[in-house]
């Protein structure tokens, strides 16, 4: 009895002593460059310690399971932040999304506050802060793309009226799932109650692969690289456009130069850099026989950082968004554009001056989107 009055006391000396990481960084971790304070801000619900609440759809699937990882480690809000995590899948994949909490509980995380996975949609979306759809019906052999189009139209018909219903008020939606601006566009138009500037679809993908692919040409570190910029669909008529891009410390250390002059190589420019990017993705699945997934759930992270964190100073990204008449572009298509991000607001940037091979690049990528949106919204429940 003695000795294990003696053996409490010792350990309640140690924990008294023991360092905590409750408020501060922990080891391993990088420091996030937005406070927690910053956060209570956007979301006041930390203020009395109540989690975010992020919803991942697809969530058995392949991009979701390096989303919700990197989610649930901090990533997204950085190491001070909370989060609850939704996964919603269909229900023949309730055991898959079974193992996918298994694996959280696994990795115990000590910012994953709560794991809601679940197949119904109601619960999936309800209170959601951040809204990541995933998910979406692929494409089968010999299936119409019409047909695809039809599916995916009644999937995200339910999910915009569900965020409409359930979700919080100020709710930050991406949507991955293809065809992804389509998708985003028939969500937006089925939650008349959330904002339209919190509907995004993402091209940030093609953004990455475009600055990736300036960076190799240049042989220079991909982050010296700055503003591309996707035009238009998430699909291959889309324009990766390199006319407002620049490379630091190029051809020397100091120097700064656009990606034009610095490439010195129109051909390129105009011909294979465009078709490499818009031809990526099959290009991944015709080599690794799956489609992207890991490079897909980075894009989505930056994607989302950078729409909450804000860009830095003179750093533009691209965001499929609804379009407010910018550059000719029909008010509420849902189309990628340069933005720049600042207090949880993306800003198109305006006054750029287009040649004319930008102007029908853009022309081109908007004629399909149109056509796209046309034909969904005639699928859509009257
Ligand atoms: P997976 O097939 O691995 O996973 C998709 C998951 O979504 C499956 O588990 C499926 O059961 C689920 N799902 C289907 N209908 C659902 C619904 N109504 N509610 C909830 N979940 C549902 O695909 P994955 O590789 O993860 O890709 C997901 C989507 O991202 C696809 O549509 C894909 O085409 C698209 N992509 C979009 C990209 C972009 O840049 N916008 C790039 C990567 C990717 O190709």
């Amino acid at each position: 009895m003695e000795s294990s009055q003696r053996r409490l006391n010792t350990l309640s000396r140690h924990l008294e002593s023991a360092p905590t990481y409750a408020s501060e960084v922990r080891p391993g971790h990088t420091e996030c460059p937005v406070t927690h304070h910053d956060y209570k801000n956007v979301y006041p619900r930390l203020l009395d310690n109540r989690p975010v609440r992020v919803l991942v759809t697809g969530a058995a699937g392949n991009i979701a399971y390096a989303i919700a990882f990197a989610v649930a480690r901090g990533e997204l809000f950085g190491p001070q932040v909370r989060v609850a995590l939704h996964l919603l899948d269909i229900a023949p994949m309730a055991d898959a999304l079974k193992g996918v909490t298994m694996e959280l509980d696994d990795c115990a995380f000590p910012l994953l506050a709560e794991v809601v996975a679940t197949t119904d949609v109601k619960t999936a979306f309800t209170n959601v802060d951040v809204a990541l759809l995933v998910g979406a019906f692929p494409r089968q052999k010999g299936m119409e793309r019409k047909d695809l189009l039809k599916k995916n139209c009644a999937i995200f018909e339910e999910q915009g009226k569900a965020l409409d219903q359930y979700a919080s008020r100020d709710v930050k939606v991406v949507v991955v799932g293809n065809p992804a601006n389509t998708n985003a566009a028939i969500a937006m138009a089925n939650a008349p109650s959330i904002p339209k500037k919190n509907f995004s679809a993402l091209t940030r993908l093609d953004h990455n692969r475009a600055q990736s692919q300036v960076a190799k040409r240049l042989g220079v570190p991909v982050q010296n690289v700055q503003n591309v910029v996707i035009w238009g669909n998430h699909s291959s008529t889309q324009y990766p456009d390199v006319n407002l891009a620049y490379v630091e410390d190029f051809p020397a250390k100091g120097i700064k130069t656009p990606v034009r002059p610095a490439l010195n190589d129109e051909k390129w420019v105009q011909g294979e850099f465009i078709s490499t990017v818009q031809q990526r993705g099959a290009a991944v699945i015709q080599a690794r026989k799956l489609s992207s997934a890991a490079s897909a759930a980075n894009a989505v992270l930056n994607h989302m950082q950078d729409w909450l964190q804000g860009t830095p100073s003179g750093k533009i990204v691209s965001m499929a968004v609804a379009s407010d008449g910018s550059y000719g572009i029909p008010a509420d298509v849902m189309y990628s554009f340069p933005v720049t991000c600042a207090s949880g607001d993306w800003k198109i940037v305006q006054g750029l001056k287009l040649d004319e091979f930008s102007r029908k690049k853009l022309d081109a990528t908007l004629q399909e989107l149109q056509e796209e949106k046309t034909e969904a919204f005639s699928f859509l429940k009257k």
